[in-house]
């Protein structure tokens, strides 16, 4: 299992249902909701705590994104251009309280550089999300510690969680997983769109259950 690592992608308050945020009485939640979002907490505790546990790498992305640049649009079109969520230090750009991480994990920030246009964004995807403490890139990290498998959920799954599975796949040629029930998307199109890039790439599709079955058979 040391070669297995769990990413959960922007599972933050921003990309949240606004009534979370009010369930919660917590701030920062309803920037840029995607539809049942709150919903991956749940699956993805029980797989972090399962694969962790078996010694697994944990790792975390969150959006992070200075207050002006042109992933910004007051008139968003959502596909290149959004309302403004998870500025760098706000609330939004907070982990779900309710993430239960383990000890050991590691964050990295993406989509700190300030765009001039929408379609320059290279944001969407983890492969250059770096470690603030470091400046180490998710890539760096995945390859020192010869990690050969990437299972993946969290927000959104035709954006984010999309991009990133994508890019481990096809730039350093890892076996990734996405747990479906542990990801929601933004829009019926794109994520039947993503579905479609997924199979195209080889990117693999599970279930939290399924993967934790696994787990548990592997180690009978
Ligand atoms: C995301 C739209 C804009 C995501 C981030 O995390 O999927 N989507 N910024
Ligand atoms: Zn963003």
């Amino acid at each position: 299992m040391n070669q297995t690592a769990i990413g959960l992608i922007d599972v933050q308050r921003g990309f949240m249902p606004a009534e979370e945020g009010q369930r919660l009485e917590t701030h920062g939640f309803g920037e840029l909701p995607v539809p049942e979002g709150e919903q991956v907490i749940p699956a993805l505790n029980r797989l972090v705590g399962a694969y962790a546990a078996a010694g697994a790498g944990v790792f975390t992305t969150q959006d992070w994104h200075p207050h002006v640049t042109a992933h910004f649009s007051d008139q968003p079109n959502f596909t290149t251009t959004w309302p403004k969520h998870c500025v760098d230090g706000t609330p939004g750009a907070e982990l779900h309280p309710g993430l239960v991480l383990p000890g050991r994990h590691i964050r990295f920030i993406k989509g700190f550089e300030p765009l001039e246009r929408g379609e320059d964004d290279l944001s969407y995807s983890g492969y250059y999300a770096e470690d603030p403490t470091t400046g180490h890139s998710l890539p760096d990290w995945l390859t020192a510690r010869d990690i050969k498998t990437v299972i993946l959920g969290g927000l959104a799954l035709d954006y984010c969680v999309g991009e990133t599975a994508l890019d481990l796949r096809q730039k350093l040629g890892l076996e990734v997983i996405v747990a479906l029930d542990g990801t929601r998307g933004i829009a019926e199109d794109s994520n039947a769109s993503m579905l479609a890039r997924f199979e195209e790439a080889g990117v693999l599709l599970s279930t939290t259950e399924a993967l934790v079955n696994q787990l548990e058979a592997q180690a009978a």
